[in-house]
């Protein structure tokens, strides 16, 4: 979020009053958790919109940021800025209401955001915040280490997990607007979030699950739905913008009163076509692209591939002569 201005402050709910705000043309949405934490993981497997003037983002939030003054901004970004769905922007936004500090830095995202299921993740940590792709570090920024003070910052409070789907006016940031393109929709296929354990995960890791989400159903107890509206948003954060069904989250921007979804949620199951046996290890073709493939041995723990694996298009090699026996996936259970 670049700008979120909440009309919540005692003077401008009596300016609105005066003057009451003329409904915007568009809705969007916004999807967040009842519970802030501190620290942890947050994964989500997620299907992005994308168009000129677009904001589709997940992030973490301190829900009091907005009212400035003494209160601080404490906020985690996966964005993906419409104009340039083949790369994500990552940021940490501290400071004040007022007075924001900003870092962001951009990463590709290949097939891009809109055209493909992503595994998107963000590492928060007393030490680090660190963004996923797939399973895979494309950033991290280290305390102490030219974090401008941001992963201390960021700390001082509790934070909850959004899923954001709204148009910025700032045409130099995300583009121009141009309605044609309406409507568009964000996927959620699942979420996972965990708890900040060092030393105590699964193998060691940092990490432990709490909860998943596959979104079989709206869970009235974990999540709200936004209802508000933003200075500089071009739509009115709505409800009714966000319908679960299929097992999917759907979040839509669309012109006001063409809130829902009634359409087919995509698929997020890329399948192995067909195998054979090359001198450089197992050939592998797949219906769709993907960024990276997932090996277990024992079907319960999934590690993304990296140094054995090479993928082109569909096509994929995959040095296997490490391995005696294992399951791959293109989207673990
Ligand atoms: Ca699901």
């Amino acid at each position: 979020m670049k700008t979120t201005t909440l009309l919540a402050s005692t003077a401008l709910a009596a300016l609105s009053l005066a003057a009451p705000l003329a409904a915007k043309d568009y809705s969007g949405a916004e999807l967040y958790t009842q519970a802030p934490q501190t620290y942890g993981k947050f994964e989500a497997r997620m299907k992005m919109a994308a168009g000129s003037g677009i904001v589709d983002s997940m992030l973490l939030y301190h829900n009091d940021s907005y009212l400035g003054g003494s209160e601080p901004w404490c906020e985690v970004d996966i964005e993906i800025l419409g104009k340039a769905p083949n790369r994500f922007a990552s940021q940490i936004v501290t400071g004040t209401a007022e007075n924001k500090v900003t870092s962001e830095s951009h990463h590709a995202v290949s097939p891009a955001a809109d055209q493909a299921f992503h595994t998107y993740a963000l590492e928060w940590t007393p030490d680090y915040v660190a963004w996923l792709l797939d399973g895979t570090v494309v950033h991290k920024i280290v305390k102490g280490q030219g974090d401008n003070g941001q992963v201390e910052a960021v700390a001082v409070k509790p934070m909850g997990l959004r899923f954001k789907l709204w148009s910025h006016e700032d045409a130099g940031w995300v583009g121009a607007w141009n309605d044609n393109i309406l409507p568009v929709y964000h996927f959620v296929n699942w979420v996972k979030v965990y708890s900040y354990t060092p030393g105590q995960g699964e193998n060691g890791g940092d990490f432990t699950l709490d909860w998943t989400d596959n979104f079989d159903s709206f869970d009235s107890g974990r999540w709200d739905k936004g209802d508000w509206t933003e200075d500089g948003n071009r739509v009115d954060i709505t409800p009714a913008a966000i319908v679960v069904t299929n097992g999917m989250a759907v979040l839509g921007l669309t012109k006001k009163g063409q809130e829902g979804f009634s359409g087919t949620v995509p698929s997020d199951d890329v399948f192995i076509t067909s195998l054979s046996r090359t001198s450089d290890g197992l050939s592998i073709t797949l219906d769709a692209p993907v960024s990276t493939l997932y090996i277990s041995t024992n079907y319960r723990t999934w590690t993304p591939l990296a140094d054995s694996l090479s993928i082109t298009g569909t096509t994929a090699t995959f040095d296997d002569s490490a391995y005696p026996h294992y399951y791959l996936s293109t989207t673990p259970p």
